[in-house]
């Protein structure tokens, strides 16, 4: 059975960029419901596993709920480890494989955050931005919905190894940013966990 992470930090702990009340209702209703979704699917198929034309049949007809769920739980448990309210100061952060390599292919982390942006802000509807790793390189990408680009079979998406993800959802800004996505990919630049991000380049 899957479960939901605890956070790393408190619900306050990015305010005043991400506020209590988004985290909490973010994180006890929105990554909560992907996960009991994903256990009462996983429940389904399980009392399957005798007849594997059943179970065949049940999965496909099902492939939504585990595309969106089991996305839905992995981005989720994903992005809230690509967050953090401890700054790291500069001198830390150029001695980062990934900052160097940032600079290497965007020459500022400013150029990085602006292309970034840009790729958050034209998901349309529901999803995310990425960093990822590919053939050795780093790239920005996007998916719909609860997509991600570890998702092999899934044609449109680039695949890569994830380095960082941001919800694009409305239910992550809404409360606090209303229509303004834009101010709320702002505030994420400000709360960003570069060990993390260190950790999935390196690893
Ligand atoms: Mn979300």
């Amino acid at each position: 059975m899957y479960s939901l992470p605890k956070l790393p930090y408190n619900y306050n702990s990015l305010e005043p960029h991400i506020d209590k009340e988004t985290m909490m209702t973010h994180h006890k209703k929105h990554h909560q419901g992907y996960v009991n979704k994903l256990n009462k699917y996983m429940d389904k198929i399980k009392g399957y596993q005798n007849n594997l034309k059943e179970l065949q049949e049940t999965i496909e007809s099902n492939n939504f709920t585990l595309r969106n769920n089991g996305g839905g739980h992995f981005n989720h448990s994903f992005f809230w480890k690509c967050m953090t309210n401890k700054k790291i100061n500069i001198d830390k952060l150029k001695k980062l494989q990934i900052y160097n390599e940032i600079i290497k292919e965007w020459k500022s982390i400013k150029n990085f955050e602006l292309e970034f942006k840009e790729k958050a802000l034209s998901v349309f509807g529901s999803g995310w931005a990425w960093l990822i790793l590919k053939n050795g390189k780093l790239e920005i990408t996007t998916t719909h919905n609860q997509d991600n680009p570890l998702m092999k079979k899934i044609k449109y998406i680039k695949k890569g190894k994830p380095i960082l993800g941001l919800d694009v959802w409305e239910h992550a800004y809404y409360l606090k940013y209303k229509n303004k996505r834009n101010n709320y990919i702002d505030a994420f630049f400000n709360v960003i966990n570069w060990d993390f991000l260190e950790n999935n380049f390196i690893n």
